[in-house]
């Protein structure tokens, strides 16, 4: 009679890294709260707010990302509004807090030392906006984002008046807490 409580290799892969991440967890008091690679848990949110340059051109801009990963990817949940009506808007995970120079840093590298094209490397999708300048969208990453995942920016689309008037494609950006 075969047995049917042999553990899966996927099954036992999942419990090393949920134990592995758990066990950075338990030492993160000794670190410096500089980004460490480490896989993040939790579901980390942001506000997003108009970035300078912008904030004569969408006074209302605002929006709100969520940001869940697991084992298995990530699930980016992206709301926006007071932006330009009827406006696709890029959006992407980056690297660096919204007050670095640029706001946000560069784009979140799932393999940072990869080279340029081949497989997809960084979290990046876009929203477009209804007749009143507001917008959703979901997005499901196989990217898993670590804690080098610091911000997201959502990003003016195309070459316009407004972003010569602005001097920068970022519009919004929100630095990633958890909670
Ligand atoms: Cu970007």
């Amino acid at each position: 009679m075969r047995t049917l409580l042999r553990k899966s290799p996927a099954v036992a892969a999942a419990v090393l890294l949920g134990l592995a991440a758990a066990c950075g967890g338990e030492v993160d008091e000794e670190s410096d709260g500089e980004p460490t690679g480490d896989a993040v848990a939790e579901t980390r949110r942001a506000a997003l707010e108009v970035l300078d340059g912008w904030t004569d051109i969408h006074p209302e801009g605002t929006g709100t990302v969520e940001l869940a990963a697991d084992d298995d990817g990530t699930t980016v949940t992206l709301s926006v509004s007071g932006l330009a009506p009827e406006t696709e808007y890029p959006a992407h995970v980056h690297d660096g807090a919204c007050d670095a120079d640029p706001p946000g840093g560069r784009h979140w590298l799932a393999d940072p030392d990869a080279e340029g094209g081949g497989e997809p490397n960084h979290i990046h999708t876009y929203v477009v906006t209804d007749g009143e300048g507001a917008g959703e969208m979901t997005l499901d990453s196989d990217l898993v984002a670590d804690d080098r995942a610091v911000s997201v920016v959502v990003h003016a689309s195309g070459s316009n008046e407004q972003l010569q008037q602005a001097g920068a494609d970022r519009v919004l950006c929100g630095d990633l807490a958890a909670g």
